[in-house]
């Protein structure tokens, strides 16, 4: 089945609460709202809140009650994007087909959709109950985002020497995209309130699937490990982190068969032949 039938209640119920969390376009002012609407809308897998629903669901929770820090993340994710596509940035005219949000809105305008989307995401985030759960999805998202997370990588990866060694390619896999990819499956377990344990099994999930999801990344650019590593020794990687993945989840014994399957789809992703500028 493909991935979007088989998370189809997934999909249907984020797209509802983004529809929900983010302004109305016709909002004063209103092309602030139309540029972080359209950051937001204009595709994308939704791979983030579907993990935090799934992860929630598997450690016992309601997965309807993890709706908001799904959307919240999905919200970073899309500000992240913005920004990143900007000139001072790597400067992209297209994503995901379509015109990026600065190509259509303006520089300025991006920027601040971007602002905008980011703190609406920790708006939102202080509205669960109870507060103790508000703060530990807050301490673990901020975290996830920011200097220890995402920015960290992001920057460590524009200003890394062009012989990149390989803890240099760990650290910025792990934190330009692995943290805001474990923190989406913490987050489900929080709001499962799963114990201690159950939700050691959670993070390390989080952690092998964020770094697969980097890597099968790399093999669709010809970039990170690939320039360090051959091809099939990557894939080969891949293949490993999605079954530790597995392992980890199996251990929690409850309904795991979505967050195995959100494994299989990330490795079916993974290009099986090399990339062309990178064929060694
Ligand atoms: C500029 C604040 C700032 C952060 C930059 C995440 C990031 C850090 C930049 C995005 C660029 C990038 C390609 C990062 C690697 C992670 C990645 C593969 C993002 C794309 O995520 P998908 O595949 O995108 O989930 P969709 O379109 O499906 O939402």
């Amino acid at each position: 089945m493909k991935y979007e039938a088989y998370f189809k209640t997934f999909l249907t119920a984020i797209e509802k609460q983004l529809q929900k969390v983010l302004p109305p376009q016709q909002q004063f002012p209103p092309v602030l709202h139309e540029a972080m609407r359209y950051a937001v809308f204009t595709g994308g897998k939704r791979f983030r809140p579907v993990l935090t629903l799934a992860s929630c669901e598997a450690a016992g929770g309601k997965w309807e009650d993890a709706l908001i820090p799904a959307a919240a993340i999905e919200l970073i994710h899309a500000y992240s994007l913005v920004h990143d596509d900007l000139p001072a940035l790597d400067n992209d005219d297209f994503r995901r087909g379509q015109p990026t949000c600065h190509k259509r809105f303006g520089e300025a305008m991006a920027i601040l959709a971007g602002d905008g989307l980011l703190n609406l995401a920790f708006h939102i985030l202080s509205l669960p109950k109870p507060a103790t759960r508000a703060i530990a999805l807050l301490e673990e998202i901020s975290t996830a985002a920011g200097t220890y997370g995402m920015i960290g990588g992001q920057v460590a990866d524009m200003t890394a020497s062009p012989n990149l060694s390989l803890p240099m390619i760990d650290y910025i896999s792990t934190h330009k995209t692995g943290k805001l990819i474990k923190a989406s499956s913490v987050s489900g377990g929080i709001v499962a309130g799963v114990s201690k344990k159950k939700l050691g099994y959670i993070t390390k999930y989080g952690e092998f699937l964020g770094l697969a999801f980097q890597t099968v990344d790399d093999l669709q650019d010809g970039d990170g490990y690939l320039r360090i590593a051959k091809p099939e020794e990557m894939r080969q990687k891949v293949r490993d982190l999605i079954s530790q993945a597995k392992d980890q989840i199996r251990q929690l014994g409850l309904k795991t068969k979505k967050l195995e399957a959100l494994a299989d789809f990330l490795l079916e992703r993974m290009p099986k032949t090399n990339h062309v500028a990178m064929d060694r």
